[in-house]
């Protein structure tokens, strides 16, 4: 007997085939136009042989090694959830005692899952911000240095995060799209909170058979779909902000730029121009200055600004070139070159970010709420930029400049993460394994012994989200979805919130906690929130029980396009950016003010540290380290689709095949990749379509650490223990991992096994109930 039951993930909605107590299939949502075949390895993840079965405890933590005790190699103790649940509390209030509130980093960045009940991170927040409060993080891995430099120059990010001027409107009106990092594909199969529709593919469509033309500037050919027949534009990583400006030079050498919208809508325009032609600094941004920064011809850079400012143009880039060393410039640049056009707030034209990193980003949606877990007050005021976590943790008591401000960085004594993996996420893994020595205490709770479940102290065995009752929601998308459980919880895992509520009994806040609701009652409740929140709108919803038997809800697109800055544009003064002078801010006094000659008060060329255009004597290649196409980060690493896509058991680098024959290296062997900070294993694909001379990993192989006569090095192939652990720069503070150089050569020694997707060693059990080994608690 088989039932389906609906359900969600961030890689689409989908129908899961439920037989005798298992999870056996996943079917793509019926009215998903372009289906993510990722779905289906939905039992993968519920029946991993990686599940974390039950609680654990380090073992050496059990025996009192806490501060400076290295993790992650340690054995793990089974406790009870009893036991688990007591240390746990017992910890939170001793840290809280004795080291304060803000000595908790709870900050727990992640993707975690797509129900927004049971977002593991929403729950710890609100678990910690009701016990007293936790120093935090502000920002995100995706655009970080985007977002905190927009607000400065465009007032608001909607730009980044939506709603931006929508593909309809782009279709109807442009003829030219300039795309920096190109339109991958890949990256349209991902919808933050779960996605009913994959629009990315059929608008796109629909823009090629209108006509469209795209120009797709990246170091890889494959970044747009071969249906756009775009031109390929092979520049070389990092350089993006050389060729914008001198995109701009050329603009305005051929007197072609938008005086009217330069002067109605813009502040600063004689500043940036006189920096852009060298009357500022005696360096014209010329395109043959460009050429020798960014390798993209002259003629070129020149036949396309002048392209782009006879015909209707839209501008995007994607979030990746700003998470590089100075990843606000290119970015502001093309804000610079967007109004060198004109095309800010006409129909079609202007610029948005990230049309081509996710699904949603310019699809036609009615503004209306979605579902969230309320969250709850942070007594504590200390939050840090998110990449800057392993400084957090190295330098407790020294200042980190970010925005403007000094933050003064706790010392940090405890650790929670819930739904997000630092030993996925951030760069430069060593040293990251060395900064998580250093706390107390870490907790963890997961459904997977992921890298950052390996290095917990207290690790408490998390539901997948097939095991419990959910809604998914999306500000990128026209659906809300009811997520059935599917499935028991499967060994003694529970949901967080579950455990979070126990932790907070033991506290002592367990009412304030729950609110008296159960699962039921929560989901009821923020459905009932949502509905009236939409009818407020105008938007008729139906009651829950409804939506719940019919399993989704879907709106209607609106009627008229969407067009980014439209009122602003038609009226600068009647409705104003929210900058200080109310315009697009090409020169920031702000910015300017911050006082950082790194970041002067307008877009500028500085070279990266890591790049091709710099010192290459020992790392000659550029790491890029991209979005996996089987995987969304390290999710659904255990899964049928990345296990098919990797090489030997490793993770695929793909190589130009004049690189690897310069190596000897030949197609399908394990090559070693290394720098000063790590090295990894992975698996050679060559790939005629990219630019000579970098090298493309993806992120999310699950860092697998050995040791070997070569030293120490990932098995699995994770790009982490490749990439430089430095801020974007002192305003943005963002994740910087696109500027990495690396050397590879072949792997010369036996192949160590991949086993990280199996359990680590834990201390076995006797029937009892007690550790067969003897240890003294402490
Ligand atoms: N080199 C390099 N690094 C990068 C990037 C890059 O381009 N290059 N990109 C960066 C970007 S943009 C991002 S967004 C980050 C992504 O980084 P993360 O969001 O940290 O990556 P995920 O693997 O999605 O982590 C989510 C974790 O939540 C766990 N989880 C899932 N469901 C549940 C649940 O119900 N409960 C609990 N407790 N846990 C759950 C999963 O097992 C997983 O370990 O990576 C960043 N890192
Ligand atoms: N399948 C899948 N889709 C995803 C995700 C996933 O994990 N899996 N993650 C989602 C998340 S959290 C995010 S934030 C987005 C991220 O979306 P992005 O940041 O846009 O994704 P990336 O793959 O890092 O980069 C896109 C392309 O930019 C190009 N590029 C890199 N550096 C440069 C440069 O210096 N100059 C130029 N011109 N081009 C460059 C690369 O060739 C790359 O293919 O993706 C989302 N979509
Ligand atoms: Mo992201």
């Amino acid at each position: 007997m088989s039932v389906t039951v609906p359900h969600a993930a961030h890689w689409g909605y989908f129908d899961a085939v439920v037989e005798e107590g298992r999870v056996t299939g996943a079917r793509p949502f019926a009215r998903d136009p372009w289906p993510n075949p990722l779905v289906e390895g939905m039992p993968d993840l519920v029946h991993a042989e990686c599940r974390i079965d039950r609680p654990y405890v380090r073992e050496g933590w059990l025996r009192g090694a806490r501060r400076g005790s290295p993790r992650g190699r340690d054995r793990f103790v089974p406790v009870s959830w009893d036991r688990a649940t007591r240390l746990v509390a017992e910890e939170v209030a001793r840290v809280r005692a004795e080291h304060g509130d803000a000595s908790i980093l709870g900050g727990s960045y992640g993707w975690a899952s797509a129900g927004r009940f049971h977002h593991a991170r929403s729950q710890l927040h609100r678990f910690l911000g009701l016990g007293g409060g936790f120093t935090s993080q502000v920002t995100n891995y995706s655009y970080g240095a985007g977002m905190t430099l927009m607000p400065h120059v465009l007032g608001t990010n909607d730009p980044v995060t939506g709603p931006a001027t929508d593909w309809r409107s782009i279709i109807g009106n442009a003829r030219l799209m300039l795309c920096f990092g190109g339109l991958p594909l890949k990256n349209g199969l991902v919808t933050a909170g779960g996605g009913g529709a994959h629009e990315y593919v059929p608008q796109m469509r629909r823009a090629a058979e209108a006509g469209l033309r795209f120009v797709n500037i990246s170091p890889l050919r494959g970044d747009t779909a071969d249906f756009l027949k775009a031109d390929w534009v092979p520049i070389r990583p990092g350089g993006d902000t050389a060729m914008v400006l001198a995109m701009i030079h050329a603009i305005v050498e051929a007197g072609m730029e938008d005086r009217d919208f330069l002067s109605r809508c813009t502040t600063g325009w004689n500043r940036l121009r006189a920096y852009v032609m060298g009357e500022a600094d005696g360096v014209p941004k010329t395109p043959e200055w460009a050429e020798a920064l960014c390798d993209v011809p002259a003629t070129m850079i020149r036949a396309l600004a002048l392209e782009a400012a006879r015909v209707p143009t839209m501008l995007t880039a994607t979030w990746s070139i700003q998470r590089a060393e100075h990843g606000e410039q290119p970015w502001w640049a093309l804000v610079g070159l967007a109004s060198v056009l004109g095309g800010i707030g006409k129909p079609g034209q202007g610029i948005a970010f990230g049309y081509g990193s996710i699904n949603g980003m310019g699809t036609s949606r009615r503004e209306l709420p979605t579902v969230n877990l309320p969250a709850a007050r942070n007594p504590v005021g200390v939050s840090i930029p998110v990449a800057r976590v392993t400084e957090l943790l190295e330098r407790p008591g020294e200042v980190l400049r970010y925005n403007g401000r000094d933050i003064l960085l706790p010392d940090i004594r405890a650790v929670f993460w819930s739904g997000g993996n630092p030993f996925h996420h951030h760069q430069d893994l060593n040293r990251l394994a060395r900064a998580f020595s250093r706390p107390e205490t870490i907790v963890v709770s997961e459904p997977w012994w992921t890298s950052i479940a390996r290095h917990a102290d207290i690790v408490l065995p998390a539901t997948t989200t097939l095991e419990r009752n959910d809604i998914a929601s999306s500000s990128r998308d026209r659906f809300l979805r009811a997520m059935h459980r599917a499935v028991p919880p499967q060994g003694e895992a529970r949901n967080d919130h579950d455990a979070f509520a126990d932790i907070a009994e033991a506290l002592g806040y367990r009412a304030a906690f729950t609110e008296g609701r159960d699962e039921g009652a929560w989901l009821r409740h923020l459905y009932d929130r949502f509905r009236r929140a939409c009818a407020a709108m105008g938007a008729a919803v139906p009651e829950f029980d409804r939506f719940w038997a019919e399993g989704h809800i879907e709106f209607s697109p609106p009627e008229r396009d969407f067009v980014g800055f439209a009122d602003f544009a038609a009226d600068p003064a009647a409705a104003p950016l929210a900058t200080p002078s109310g315009k697009v801010e090409l020169y920031s006094e702000t910015i300017a003010g911050f006082g950082d000659p790194e970041v002067p008060g307008h877009a500028v060329w500085k070279a990266p540290r890591e790049w091709l255009g710099g010192d290459l004597s020992r790392f000659p290649l550029h790491l890029l380290s991209s979005q996996p196409a089987t995987r969304l980060h390290g999710q659904l690493d255990p899964a049928r689709a990345a296990r098919a896509g990797k090489l030997r058991g490793r993770e695929p680098i793909r190589m130009h095949p004049a690189d690897a024959a310069a190596r000897g290296l030949a197609a399908g062997q394990v090559v070693r990749v290394f720098n000063d900070r790590g090295a990894a294993l992975a698996g050679l694909v060559l790939e005629e379509g990219l630019r000579p001379g970098v090298v493309t990993m993806s992120t999310g192989a699950w860092w697998d650490p050995v040791e070997t006569e070569a030293g120490a090095i990932c098995a699995h192939g994770n790009p982490n223990v490749l990439t430089q652990d430095t801020g974007t720069s002192s305003l943005g503070q963002g994740c910087a991992a696109q500027s990495c150089l690396v050397q590879v050569e072949a792997w010369q020694g036996s192949l160590p096994e991949v086993s990280v997707h199996r359990p680590p060693q834990v201390v076995a059990l006797l029937g009892g109930g007690q550790p067969t080994q003897r240890f003294v608690p402490t």
